[in-house]
């Protein structure tokens, strides 16, 4: 308890990634309190996809309440952790290309593809990260295996069946909302990857001598960037598809 407080004297001091755990959780946490609000102010159809939005920043917010901790605690990644929220985060999202382009015509086996591919991609990624040894071979191995899934996921957005039923919606507000989307996955995405570099074993570690501490500073960034803008963005497009 008393290394706690005395961790929290010196946050803004010398550690940002503390810091990001408290602005996150915050961030978080507001987001969802303003995804939940706003769905009375969209039209029915389009109440779904904004508790879908509020959830995925609200499991976020419990997930950082609790990471925050363990790492002022023990000054260590809260690996476990981290991956049961993205378990639950990361279908969710896939959830609202779903919701998206399902008035185009998407069917329940898009969303168990995108599903599937993105559990893959985190089991392998957990796999890569939790049981390292250190080594280069482990670390990249189980990270190639878990980029297939992102790849995967990527394509679909931009080129295969979400394109696809987007640009049939016949609908200019959800033909940009899923490109915007489509852009999240591949910048604001691509940054788990930089982080999971910096562990043990590690392109970034190994050649850069970046610090396994990093990894959740651009873990933490990227979940900020990509779970509260997925969300404004399905926010927006239900509020311009609502007024007309
Ligand atoms: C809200 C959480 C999100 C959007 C998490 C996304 C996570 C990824 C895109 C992780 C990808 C990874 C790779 C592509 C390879 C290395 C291992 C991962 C799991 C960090």
């Amino acid at each position: 308890m008393l290394t706690i407080i005395a961790d929290i004297v010196n946050i803004p001091v010398d550690d940002p990634i503390a810091f990001t755990f408290f602005t996150g959780y915050m961030a978080m946490l507001a987001s969802s309190v303003f995804f939940f609000a706003e769905r009375s102010s969209v039209d029915g159809k389009w109440r779904l996809s904004l508790l879908v939005s509020g959830l995925i920043t609200g499991i976020a917010a419990v997930h950082y309440y609790y990471m925050r901790d363990y790492y002022l605690a023990t000054g260590e990644n809260p690996t476990a952790l981290r991956y049961i929220d993205w378990t639950l985060t990361v279908p969710l999202m896939c959830v609202e290309f779903y919701l998206l382009t399902k008035a185009a015509g998407a069917k329940m086996s898009l969303l168990w593809k995108l599903i599937i591919a993105s559990v893959w991609m985190l089991v392998t990624g957990y796999y890569g990260e939790a049981f390292t040894d250190g080594s280069s071979g482990h670390s990249v191995l189980w990270g190639v295996l878990s980029t297939l899934g992102y790849v995967y996921i990527l394509y679909t957005a931009w080129f295969g069946e979400v394109a696809q039923l987007a640009s049939q919606s016949g609908n200019a507000t959800v033909v940009r909302g899923v490109r915007i989307l489509a852009w999240f996955v591949l910048v604001g995405w691509a940054i788990y990857p930089i982080g999971y570099m910096c562990m043990p074993g590690g392109w970034l570690n190994t050649g850069l001598g970046w610090s396994s501490a990093n990894v959740d500073l651009f873990y933490n960034i990227a979940d900020a960037i990509n779970k509260i803008g997925f969300g404004l963005v399905v926010y927006s497009v239900a509020v311009s598809s609502s007024n007309k």
